[in-house]
C-alpha cells in the first residue's frame, strides 16, 4: 500500500525519487513552483523539455498528462511534469485535476520511482481553491493502483498544509 505523507515547505528542497512540477503545457517553464524547480534544478531541465517539445511534444503537453525528464541539480532522479487545469466555476474540470495525479503515479511506475513528492497542482496560478484541490489530490492518490511507496505532498504554507492534513484525516483509505 501507497504511504500518504505531508510535509510543509519548498518542494525544491525535498529528496524523493521523483518530483512533481505544476507545469504548463509549454514545458518551457513559468512561475510558482514551476518557476523555483527550473532555477533549483538548473538548465539540463529545461534542456530535456525542449527535446520533449522538438519530438513528442510539438504542440505542447496536453492539460492532464504528465512525462519525465531529468531533474538536474535536484536531489531526485527526476521531475515528473504535469498541466493542471485552471480553475472554472462555469465549468467541472475535476476530472482533469484527478487525471494529473494518476498520470503522474503512471510516469512513476514506469521509470520504477519509490517516493513521488507533489506539489498542490493547480491551487496557485491556476486558481484552485485549496480544500477542494487537497480533496482530489488525496482522494485519487488513494485509489489509483501504484507501486509507488510513498507519495509525499509538499505544501508550501501552514494553509495549504492543513488543508492537506484534513483531508488526510477525513478520507477513508478505501475511498
Ligand atoms: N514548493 C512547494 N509548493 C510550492 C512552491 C514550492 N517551491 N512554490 C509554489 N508552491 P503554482 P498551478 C505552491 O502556481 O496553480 C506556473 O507559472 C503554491 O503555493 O506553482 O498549477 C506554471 O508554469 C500552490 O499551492 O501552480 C503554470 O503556468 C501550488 O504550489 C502555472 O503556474 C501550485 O501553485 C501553474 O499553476
Amino acid at each position: 500500500m501507497t504511504a500518504l505523507t505531508l510535509t510543509q515547505g519548498d518542494i525544491t528542497r525535498v529528496s524523493a525519487d521523483a518530483i512533481v512540477n505544476a507545469a504548463n503545457s509549454s514545458l518551457l517553464g513559468g512561475g510558482g513552483v514551476d518557476g523555483a524547480i527550473h532555477r533549483r534544478g538548473g538548465p539540463a531541465i529545461l534542456a530535456d523539455c525542449r527535446r520533449l517539445r522538438a519530438g513528442h511534444y510539438g504542440k505542447g503537453l496536453p492539460t492532464g498528462q504528465a512525462v519525465a525528464t531529468t531533474a538536474g541539480e535536484l536531489d531526485a532522479r527526476w521531475v515528473i511534469h504535469t498541466v493542471g487545469p485552471r480553475y472554472s466555476q462555469q465549468e467541472d474540470r475535476s476530472e482533469l485535476l484527478a487525471s494529473c495525479y494518476r498520470a503522474s503515479l503512471r510516469v512513476a511506475d514506469e521509470l520504477g520511482a519509490r517516493t513521488v513528492a507533489f506539489p498542490a497542482v493547480s491551487a496557485g496560478i491556476y486558481g484552485w481553491p485549496m480544500d477542494d484541490a487537497a480533496r482530489i489530490a488525496v482522494e485519487t492518490v488513494r485509489s489509483t493502483r501504484t507501486a509507488v511507496e510513498e507519495v509525499r505532498f509538499v505544501l508550501f504554507d501552514e494553509r495549504s498544509h492543513e488543508a492537506f492534513a484534513a483531508r488526510l484525516r477525513t478520507t477513508s483509505r478505501d475511498s
